[in-house]
C-alpha cells in the first residue's frame, strides 16, 4: 500500500534484500513531506547486499529500479559513483530502459566492502525527472581467507623455576575476513603439540583470544629440557574454520643465560624465510620459469658454494627456504638469475647474460625477499619485505 503516489519504486528479488519474505517492492518516496522522508530513511537502512566471490554468469541481475514517472513519460536510468562511472568503473551497470541493476563481475569484500551509488531517472535528453536516489550495495563476506601468523617462528625464553601463570610471550595472527558481523575473521589460538613432552605435557597454555603463552604447570627445573618447541594453531570461526600453524621455541634460562639464549636464537635463525620475485618490465607480468641458483660465500678461500637451484613459478615467485639446508647462517649470499636464457625464450636478446644479486644475511633477519625487475636492457633490485 505504501507503493502508491511515489516517484521511484524498487522491485527487489528475494535474495538481495532483508527482511526476505518474497519478491517485494520498496518505496523511494518524494522528499517533500515528513511522512515520505521517513520512508526514504527506511529505504536507506535496507541496503542491497551481494555476496563476494559470486559465480557467474555475469552480468548478474540484482534489483529493478523503477520510477512511477514511467506512467507519464519514458524514463531512462543511469547510475553514477565509484563502481559505476568512476573507478573501479562498470562493476555495476543499469539497463537504461528497464532499470535493472546488474553486477558485472565477482566482488572481493577484502578489497571493497561497500559501494555507494546514485541512481538517476531522466528523460531521453538527460533532463532529471526526480532527485537522484542513493543506493548502498554491501558486499557480504565469505570465509575465503585463512588466518596467517605474523611470523612463522616465535622465539621466547623464561627463567627456570617460573611459577604457573607466568607469561612467556605473545604470538599473533591476522585474518582478512570480517570480524564484525561474522566469525570469519575471529581467531582462536591453540597449542597443538609440545616437544619434548617431559616432564609434563602441557607445560604451557595459550590464551585462545590474546595469543599470550604462559606457564601452566610449574616444574621448569634445571634437570629438565632446556628448550621446548610448540606447534601453535590459529583457527577462525571460533576454532571450527580454516587454520594455520606456526612454531614457538621457548628456551629455559638457567644460571648461565647468555649461552642458552644464544642457542635459542640460533634455532630461530634456522627458519629464515628466503623468497624471490621476478617481474618482466616489458609486459608488466611475472617472469615465469626464470632459472636461478643460490650460493653462499664460504671458507677462508671465500668461495661460492651452491645451496640450491630452482625456477620461478607462474607468479614469478620462488620460496627458497623450503629447499634450503636447515641452517642458514649469517653471511654473504648470492642469487644468480639466468636472465639471458629467459629473454632468449621470450624471443629477445639480452645485454646481460645473467644477473647476480649479492646480499648479506644478519642474525636479526627472519625474512629476506629478493625482488628483480627485468628488461632485456636493464634490471634493478631492492631490499624487499
Ligand atoms: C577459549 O577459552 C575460554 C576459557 O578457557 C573458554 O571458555 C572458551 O570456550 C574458549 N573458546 C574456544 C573457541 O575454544
Ligand atoms: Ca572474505
Ligand atoms: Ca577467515
Amino acid at each position: 500500500m505504501h507503493c502508491f503516489g511515489v516517484p521511484l519504486l524498487l522491485l527487489l528479488p528475494c535474495q538481495v534484500v532483508f527482511p526476505c519474505a518474497q519478491a517485494q517492492m520498496l518505496t523511494f518516496p518524494e522528499s517533500s513531506t515528513d511522512l515520505k522522508r521517513q520512508k526514504r530513511d527506511q529505504w536507506l537502512m535496507s541496503p542491497v547486499s551481494v555476496s563476494e566471490n559470486e559465480k557467474g554468469p555475469f552480468p548478474k541481475t540484482l534489483v529493478q529500479i523503477r520510477s512511477s514517472k514511467d506512467k507519464e513519460a519514458t524514463v531512462f536510468y543511469r547510475i553514477t559513483g565509484a563502481g559505476a562511472d568512476r573507478p573501479p568503473a562498470r562493476i555495476f551497470v543499469i539497463e537504461r530502459e528497464t532499470g535493472w541493476l546488474k553486477v558485472t563481475r565477482p566482488l572481493d569484500r577484502e578489497h571493497i566492502n561497500k559501494y555507494v551509488l546514485l541512481i538517476h531517472a531522466q528523460t531521453a535528453n538527460g533532463q532529471p525527472l526526480v532527485d537522484p536516489m542513493e543506493i548502498i550495495i554491501r558486499v557480504k563476506d565469505q570465509n575465503d581467507n585463512r588466518p596467517q601468523f605474523t611470523q612463522s617462528l616465535f622465539c621466547g625464553s623464561i627463567a627456570e623455576g617460573a611459577t604457573a601463570g607466568t607469561s612467556v610471550m605473545q604470538v599473533s595472527a591476522t585474518d582478512k575476513d570480517d570480524t564484525v558481523d561474522t566469525f570469519h575473521g575471529v581467531i582462536t589460538y591453540s597449542i597443538l603439540s609440545q616437544h619434548p613432552a617431559q616432564p609434563h605435557s602441557p607445560m604451557f597454555g595459550i590464551n585462545n583470544e590474546t595469543g599470550v603463552i604462559s606457564v601452566s604447570t610449574p616444574g621448569l627445573l634445571q634437570e629438565n629440557p632446556s628448550k621446548y618447541t610448540l606447534i601453535l594453531g590459529a583457527t577462525d570461526m571460533l576454532g571450527a574454520g580454516l587454520s594455520t600453524t606456526a612454531t614457538a621455541i621457548i628456551s629455559i634460562r638457567t644460571g648461565t643465560p647468555p649461552m642458552e639464549v644464544a642457542a635459542s636464537e640460533e634455532e630461530c635463525f634456522r627458519h629464515t624465510i628466503l623468497t624471490a620475485h621476478a617481474l618482466n618490465l616489458l609486459t608488466g607480468l611475472p617472469a615465469t620459469g626464470l632459472a636461478m641458483r643460490l650460493s653462499q660465500l664460504e671458507g677462508l678461500q671465500k668461495q661460492w658454494a651452491e645451496l640450491m637451484r630452482s625456477t620461478t613459478n607462474t607468479d614469478g615467485r620462488l620460496d627458497m627456504s623450503s629447499q634450503l639446508p636447515r641452517t642458514l647462517k649469517p653471511g654473504t649470499y648470492k642469487v644468480h638469475f639466468e636472465t639471458g636464457e629467459y629473454w632468449q625464450k621470450q624471443g629477445y636478446t639480452s645485454f646481460y647474460p645473467y644477473v647476480e644479486v649479492v646480499f648479506t644475511i644478519t642474525k636479526a633477519e627472519q625474512k629476506v625477499h629478493i625482488p628483480l625487475l627485468l628488461s632485456p636492457y636493464g634490471y634493478s633490485t631492492y631490499r624487499g619485505n
